[in-house]
């Protein structure tokens, strides 16, 4: 893989969800030797530290809405979009590190302001397709994908221009096992590509993600990586607020991101949802530095 200049930000996010500790999430992966992983590999790394969560927010927002912490989780979006925007214009590879989901809504809105076609390749066991209409939580990580489709709230889709930062055609969902009605809807809908655990099993995550590559192939200029570690097994990922059974292996995350890394098409990355009060020994920040590091062309040979 060529070298690259990779930029790690840390979003010790809990407020999109309801369970604490997904926060120390970035530190959990400092600890598990992120930077010495990828700085092995040859890449120039830059560690821009956390940004500040105000942690004081408090279950209702002033603004009226069933949305948990709107008001903070729009904020540091808001934040987090810059920042990302400026690694990608320097030249560098946003690596971001939660948190919650609901950081993914900055992420993408950072990233896609320099891609006319931003792909996204979505692994998780969610489909984090609802809005404030069809939650059943009110938590914001179940909201992010639905919300760089422009679709949802307007505090969570109105950072930069245009409100979709993705199109529909462009995003591919991988690991899928646990979605709600109005997510299901959303994926008929809207057409996306989503190849579920039936999918994987069927296929093989071989055919899985070459066929994801030729989908987005030609129509995109470059390709966002949002992993959330609750699309792994909880055998080897326990270490998640919302873990699901039957899932993703390492294995097959592992062999997913070599695959990844011999395009040289993905363009940002983040990892997302580890929650080391839940995890055995740091077992889930590892798993993620160890993806991390096959992402960012890691080979035995
Ligand atoms: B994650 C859920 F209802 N769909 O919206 C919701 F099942 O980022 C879960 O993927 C969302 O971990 C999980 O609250 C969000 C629920
Ligand atoms: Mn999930
Ligand atoms: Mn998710
Ligand atoms: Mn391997």
């Amino acid at each position: 893989m060529n070298q690259k200049k990779v930029s790690i930000v840390g979003v010790p996010m809990d407020l999109g969800q309801n369970r604490r500790g997904v926060d120390m999430g970035p530190s959990a992966m400092r600890y598990a030797g992120v930077r010495s992983r990828i700085e092995k590999l040859g890449h120039q790394v830059e560690d821009h530290g956390d940004l500040h969560i105000d942690f004081s927010e408090k279950k209702s927002s002033e603004k009226k809405t069933n949305l948990k912490n709107l008001m903070e989780v729009e904020r540091v979006n808001a934040m987090l979009a810059e920042k990302v925007s400026h690694i990608v214009e320097e030249g560098s590879f946003p690596l971001v590190l939660g948190g919650d989901h609901s950081i993914a809504i900055g992420t993408i809105a950072g990233v896609s302001k320099h891609y006319e076609n931003l792909g996204v390749i979505w692994i998780d066991a969610h489909a984090d397709l609802n809005t404030e209409d069809t939650s059943p939580s009110g938590n914001i990580h179940g909201m992010p994908l639905a919300a760089s489709l422009g679709v949802g709230n307007e505090s969570l889709t109105s950072l930069f221009y245009p409100k979709a930062k993705v199109k529909p055609e462009n995003v591919v969902m991988i690991g899928h096992r646990d979605l709600d009605q109005g997510e299901r809807e959303l994926v008929k809908a809207k057409g996306i590509k989503m190849y579920t655990m039936h999918e994987i099993d069927r296929m093989g995550m071989t055919k899985v993600i070459e066929e994801s590559l030729t989908y987005l192939k030609g129509k995109t200029d470059g390709i966002h990586l949002s992993l959330d570690l609750d699309g792994l097994d909880p055998t080897d990922a326990p270490g998640v607020g919302t873990p699901v059974i039957g899932g993703i292996s390492y294995r097959e995350g592992h062999l997913a991101m070599e695959m990844l890394a011999e395009t040289d098409l993905i363009v940002s990355a983040e990892f997302v949802e580890v929650n080391p009060i839940l995890d055995e020994k740091n077992k889930t920040a590892q798993v993620a530095v160890a993806l991390i590091s096959s992402l960012l062309g890691d080979r035995l040979l």
